[in-house]
């Protein structure tokens, strides 16, 4: 497993598979560099490095679509794959794996260094001014222009005992204020709570610009308590090398390429949002008063790269830098709860709606259970673990002889292998994310339902020798007449 410390040799080594595109004519922060990032996405075209942003000096620079699918035949998720130290033509399964493994091993925590290149550049004081770095206004609508949509916020309890490494978005105000997005369920709302019960704001450090892999580990829903770069640390075997920030008492990536610090107010709050999201829609609701994030340092490196991930209808970062690693934690839990958990995954093109459990083909034979027993087990698990229930509102059980990182298998099993009207359960999930579309204003404050939907599972339906055949390629003709067409697609005249 390679481990890349640094956004600038992620850059390098996607270069190499022809995964990045250099942008050197100069694009507007004003709404083009997010068309074009959308685009980018769209076509699974290589993702834009913005080299020339109108208006900006000092070399800075915007990396988009860090996460985003490649059109490359056997590459389509080189970046993540690539970022979490896998071979560029690693398939779904292998990321989720690798992921749920990490869980099994001992936490390791970052090693602390003097100092790195995030601190080339220190502003302090008057010093300190946001507007010089390339913060785009990204989709029209949007309330504001958004500085952290792929970093770091790093947060510690008030006792010391809990640092945490999220993903939430934050809106930039002016020179030295940024307004926050902090869901209360969220860790960092969780985090931010307590500093409020003890009257005091909340320190913090924004990490824009990481070792590629850690935005994975900051879109996880480990449990309360767990520090993500020990997770990290863990998955790669060494430690994430940090050093202290200079303003408050935390410990940031060494090789960051911009670390915001400050204090989250509980009373100074700011007009935040809205912003396209993952649900793929533009957020309908108008801004709302969101706390403020009073700067009190940055440090850069030279010529910094800020990551922008452009949220909206999939695939974007928020459904791999999220789902994948929401996948794993789901991967995690199940084995530990001894189910016949084969796989998981979140559809992607679904943006992080339908969530998929493969299990085991024999799970009926080996456990003696229904579908709707087995069904009910796994929606308990899931939705009973806490943090892992947040943001899943319809779970599909099926069994593990479809790829369910294809959703043209997902779709097809779905379609083909439900019943009409039976196999679907509805648990009470107090985790229920409140996004969906689907959920009128007043739902989204009380709607606690989610399902898990066991129609599509089929070995207690029938014997094992009468289970369907799939009648593709893959099952339905001899092995040597396969190898053969395959071999010769390209003299049959095919491209
Ligand atoms: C690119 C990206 C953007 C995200 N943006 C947000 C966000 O703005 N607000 C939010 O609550 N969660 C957001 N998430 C999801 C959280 O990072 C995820 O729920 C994570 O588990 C939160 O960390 P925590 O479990 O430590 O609270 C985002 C995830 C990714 C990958
Ligand atoms: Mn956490």
């Amino acid at each position: 497993m390679r481990h890349i410390r640094d956004l600038r040799e992620f850059v390098a080594e996607l270069d190499k598979i022809g995964e990045i595109q250099h942008i050197e004519r100069e694009v507007d922060w004003n709404l083009e560099l997010g068309a074009v990032a959308r685009r980018s996405y769209e076509l699974r075209a290589p993702a834009p490095l913005f080299e020339n942003i109108s208006g900006i000096g000092d070399g800075f620079r915007v990396l988009a679509a860090p996460g985003g699918l490649s059109s490359q035949a056997g590459l389509a998720y080189a970046r993540i794959a690539i970022a979490l130290g896998l071979p560029p033509d690693a398939s779904g399964a292998d990321i989720v794996t690798a992921l749920a493994d990490a869980r099994r091993r001992d936490p390791i925590p970052p090693r602390l260094l003097d100092t790195g290149p995030c601190k080339q550049n220190v502003m302090r004081g008057d010093d300190i001014d946001l507007l010089r770095f390339p913060t785009p206004l990204i989709h029209d609508g949007d309330g504001g222009r958004y500085l952290q949509t792929y970093g770091l916020n790093i947060a510690k309890t008030p006792d010391g005992s809990w640092t945490n490494w999220s993903i939430n978005r934050m809106m930039l105000l002016d020179r030295n204020r940024l307004a926050c997005l902090i869901p209360p369920p969220q860790h960092l709302g969780i985090i931010k709570a307590q500093w409020e019960k003890r009257g005091e704001p909340m320190p913090i450090a924004v990490a824009l610009g990481v070792e590629p892999g850690l935005p994975y580990v900051g879109g996880m829903p480990l449990p309360e308590g767990a520090d993500e770069s020990h997770y990290l640390g863990a998955y790669f075997g060494e430690p994430l090398d940090v050093v202290a920030a200079e303003t408050v008492d935390l410990l940031v990536p060494a090789t960051a390429e911009i670390v915001i610090e400050g204090y989250v107010s509980h009373t100074d709050v700011a007009d935040e949002g809205p912003m396209g999201e993952y649900p793929g829609y533009l957020d309908r609701s108008a801004a709302l008063p969101r706390p403020v994030l009073q700067v009190t340092a940055v440090t850069y490196r030279d010529q910094a790269i800020l990551p922008v991930a452009v949220a909206g209808a999939p695939v974007e970062e928020d459904h791999t830098g999220w789902g994948m690693p929401h996948a794993a934690e789901m991967v995690h839990i199940l084995r530990r709860a001894e189910l016949p958990v084969a796989a998981c995954w979140g559809v992607l093109e679904s943006a992080n709606h339908w969530w998929v459990v493969a299990v085991r083909p024999d799970w009926h034979e080996q456990t003696g259970l229904s579908s709707k027993q087995l069904a009910e087990q796994i929606g308990r698990t899931v939705f009973g673990a806490g943090k892992l229930a947040f943001g899943i509102p319809k779970l599909l059980l099926v069994e593990n002889d479809i790829d369910i990182a294809d959703p043209r298998q997902v779709i097809w099993a779905f379609a083909s292998r439900a019943h009409p009207e039976h196999g679907e359960i509805h648990f009470a999930n107090e985790s229920q994310n409140i996004l969906p579309i689907y959920l009128d204003a007043h739902e989204r404050l009380s709607y606690h339902a989610t399902k898990v939907v066991h129609n599509c599972l089929i070995a207690d339906r029938f014997e094992p020798d009468e289970r369907p055949t799939p009648s593709d390629l893959a099952h339905a003709w001899p092995a040597d007449i396969r190898r053969h067409v395959i071999d010769n697609w390209h003299a049959y005249g095919y491209r």
